[in-house]
């Protein structure tokens, strides 16, 4: 790192965690371990003002360093539009290595015009073993191409630079690892936990060009090494790390007000509804409503519901659960009778449509702020028996929940087990909650809080019957509230 760049450095650093071109997390890597830091540097085309920063910071590097070869080549191929802004900035021409020679005509490895003792400066995004850098330079090397110097944005820290450095290459990065740890930390974006586990990651994962671990044969697990899982992260932790802002705003209300209870007011009659919103409001973080079944619907209903939220300091859920085209969709969550997109805080969405739900659901919202007060659930299981969903279908919704243009408006998914996603930022809202672990008559299958948090995963307990069918509804809140919460407690205990 260089020091004449370092708040121009630190400034970029905040911004590629800002348009996610990192996560904290529990990833699964090419090298088939999970690592608790995720680089998509993939983003940064769609940013042009953050391409030229990177570019500029590049070049910079480049002459101070006298790093002055005849070409820059990029690695395929995140990095080949950051090698073709340094080949114009600096009139070096540039070579493009194929990922795979052609089958026809002239079988090139290596586009662009070149002698054999010609030298070539790599260019790549992000370093974790080397072995993508190593590829093209094996390549250029079998052209007979000079390679001395590869230029990175984002050293890993895992073993890349030594790796390279056995076949003669020395590597240069804008950014280590640690470097972009500190500054987010230094900048309040992340707590000092995460900085920790990081470190504690990079000293315990450390990995050979072939992806076989260095030092394999000792005791370390390198799946313990990541202490990222968002079951054994806090609340608090976790609003940090999420992307939606009502995310952000769950995780801090349910670890402020402590309780990760969610009512589901499944009433019929309004008045009922704030009844007993008003008696079980104290504790809970969420109170989920289905706005069709209310047989007395008016705006007075929805402003009183507001005002208790209030009061009581909890969320309003719809739990509307959108199936259809965006433009459909757009038009139920802010027309019609019920105005949905006023006042509740959250909805659900199935995935089934794909990824336009997200998108059809943020178009009824009038601008970034307003998306901002709003967030979806999207569901990935469900509770009742013999439903239709399947491992793919689980998967593909974690997909869309995490995908880039969604991640600001998708607060959690709404599942029965632990395995449908990892990112810490989401939050698992699990129904179908019942202290005597039964069945209804409906194919509702209910399971016990402890099994819910500790087994299946869930941030937020949903219980409708389990309180409203209680003798008493205040004191059958209070003891979901303490049995869900003193689950959740024991789960993230170390
Ligand atoms: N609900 C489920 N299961 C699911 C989904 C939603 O029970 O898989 I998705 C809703 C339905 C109801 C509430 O509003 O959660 C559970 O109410 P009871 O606790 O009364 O079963």
């Amino acid at each position: 790192m260089l020091a004449k760049n370092t708040d121009q450095i630190k400034e970029l650093a905040l911004k590629l965690f800002e348009i996610n071109a990192f996560k904290f997390g529990d990833f699964k890597m090419k090298v088939g371990i999970n690592s608790p830091v995720y680089f998509d540097l993939r983003v940064i085309v769609s940013y042009p003002d953050v391409m030229q920063t990177v570019s500029d910071l590049l070049v910079a590097h480049i002459k101070e360093l006298q790093l002055n070869a005849k070409h820059v080549c990029g690695v395929p191929y995140t990095a080949l539009p950051l090698a073709t802004i340094v080949s114009v900035q600096q009139s070096t021409p540039m070579l493009v290595r194929r990922k795979e020679a052609k089958a026809y005509g002239t079988k090139k490895l290596i586009e662009g015009i070149y002698q054999a003792g010609d030298t070539c400066l790599i260019v790549e995004d992000v370093v974790t073993s080397g072995s993508s850098v190593l590829d093209t330079v094996r390549d250029l090397q079998s052209e007979g191409i000079v390679v001395t110097d590869a230029i990175v944005v984002v050293d890993r820290e895992q073993g890349g630079a030594g790796n390279i450095a056995k076949h003669g290459v020395r590597m240069h990065s804008l950014f280590t690892l640690s470097f972009l740890l500190n500054t987010l930390h230094e900048a309040g974006r992340v707590e000092k936990a995460t900085v920790d586990a990081v470190a504690k990651y990079i000293a315990a994962v450390q990995i050979n060009s072939d992806g076989s671990f260095i030092g394999g044969g000792d005791k370390r697990n390198p799946s313990e090494a990541n202490e990222f899982s968002r079951t054994k992260l806090s609340y608090e932790s976790r609003a940090n790390l999420a992307k939606s802002s009502i995310a952000k705003r769950l995780f801090n209300l349910m670890a402020t007000k402590q309780t990760n209870l969610c009512l589901a007011a499944d009433l019929t009659k309004s008045d009922e509804i704030l009844a007993i919103a008003d008696k079980c409001g104290p504790y809970i973080c969420l109170l989920k409503t289905h706005v069709d079944i209310v047989e007395d619907f008016s705006e007075s209903f929805v402003s009183n519901l507001q005002a208790l939220a209030t009061r009581h300091n909890f969320l309003i859920m719809e739990d509307r659960k959108f199936v259809d085209i965006g433009n459909t969709v757009s038009l139920q969550y802010s027309k019609g009778v019920y105005k949905i997109s006023n006042w509740a805080d959250l909805v659900t969405a199935h995935t089934l449509p794909g990824r336009s739900i997200v998108q059809g659901l943020k178009a009824a919202l009038d601008g970034d702020d307003a998306v901002k007060e709003r967030g979806v659930f999207l569901l990935a299981e469900m509770s009742s028996s013999g439903n239709l969903i399947d491992d793919k279908y689980k998967e593909n919704s974690n997909k869309i929940a995490t995908e880039g243009s969604n991640v600001d408006f998708v607060a959690g998914i709404v599942c029965q087990s632990a395995n449908c996603f990892s990112f810490p930022g989401l939050l698992q809202l699990t129904p179908g909650i019942k202290i005597d672990e039964s069945v209804d008559k409906l194919g509702q299958q209910y399971q016990s809080p402890e099994n819910a948090v500790k087994e299946r995963g869930a941030d937020i307990g949903v219980v409708g019957r389990g309180i409203l069918q209680a003798t008493n509804v205040e004191q059958a809140a209070i003891n979901y509230r303490d049995r869900l919460w003193a689950a959740y407690t024991d789960r993230i205990a170390k």
